[in-house]
């Protein structure tokens, strides 16, 4: 990632490891995907893409960028999916220690297990929250655990595993998958209380995994496997709004960005999705905005008692 020396071209007083409250881990690993190759072209055009992004959040208000955001170097030691794997787990690890929030650039799925594995340790009760169009229950594919269409497997037994967005996956992984705790897009274009839903399936600490074909390929075209009757772009940012403001976000990861050629708006999503995020977690008093809602529907109800009482 050459030219890239900050996140989105912060200040360099605000992307130092000792200073910045957040890190981001590129992690451009493509070893076992399928079909559609170039995710580790992924965080190259990610980051590139975040440098030409505003960096006030009209939302929240606010600017999260001042609490630091340190750009990590890049994850490489890939030989095998193994090696991903555990040089993915040991890195999130010591940034944990240093009590960093941290979050990851993909590169595809696989990259995540590494990840959930050192946030497992390091918190009792961990849900992790998976958007995505795939299931990736499989305990093996093609020879290797660590595969993409694995990325949830080890999860799904260690964790408290929500899946939403789900609209593809092999029979056999009905057998692993606990379906009281899935969110089928098939059901959710049906369902206008599934957000409520889901976020009474989680505990309190929350990892979130964002695989970037949960989105519609309308909105989002450039992953390796894009599935039609996907999550759009408001629906989402009001799901995890929600999610952020009433659970205890631990960190994250975005994957599966598969730039193309002509199409920069998927890099821009990808881009603009992680902030939005960021500024979710870190905005002052946003967490309480659900507040004045409560006290207007309070107030409303109260003078419908009232506008009752007076007709007695
Ligand atoms: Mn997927």
């Amino acid at each position: 990632m050459k030219n890239i020396t900050t996140y989105a071209g912060i200040p360099s007083n605000l992307a130092s490891i000792e200073t910045a409250k957040i890190v981001v881990i590129p992690v451009p690993y493509d070893g076992t995907s399928t079909w559609g190759k170039g995710a580790d072209k992924g965080p190259k055009a990610f980051f590139e893409a975040s440098e030409n992004m505003e960096l006030y959040d009209i939302e929240t208000d606010s600017e999260v960028f001042q609490n630091g955001i340190h750009l990590a170097p890049a994850i490489t030691t890939d030989d095998t999916p193994e090696q991903m794997v555990s040089g993915v787990h040991e890195t999130v690890k010591n940034y944990l220690k240093k009590n960093k929030f941290v979050t990851l650039i993909g590169g595809e799925h696989s990259i995540s297990i590494g990840a959930i594995r050192a946030f497992t340790e390091r918190y009792d009760h961990l849900t992790v929250l998976q958007l995505d169009a795939h299931a990736d229950l499989r305990m093996v594919y093609q020879g290797s655990a660590y595969n993409h269409a694995c990325a949830m497997y080890e999860a799904s037994q260690h964790t408290n595993l929500v899946q939403v967005g789900i609209r593809s996956m092999d029979a056999s992984e009905k057998s692993v998958m606990n379906t009281d705790n899935v969110f089928f897009a098939h059901e959710m274009a049906e369902d206008d209380y599934w957000m409520d839903k889901a976020i009474d399936m989680l505990t309190d600490t929350v990892y979130i995994t964002f695989d970037l074909d949960a989105f519609d390929p309308s909105i989002l075209p450039a992953t390796g496997t894009p599935e039609p009757g996907g999550m759009l772009w408001y629906e989402t940012l009001t799901f995890l709004k929600k999610v952020f403001q009433q659970k205890e976000v631990v960190g994250f990861d975005i994957v599966e960005l598969c730039p193309r050629q002509n199409d920069s708006s998927s890099s821009f999503t990808a881009a603009k999705l992680y902030y939005k995020m960021l500024s979710y977690k870190f905005a002052q008093d946003f967490k309480n905005e659900d507040a004045p809602t409560t006290q207007i529907k309070v107030a409303s109800m109260i003078n419908r008692l009232k506008y009752h009482q007076d007709e007695d």
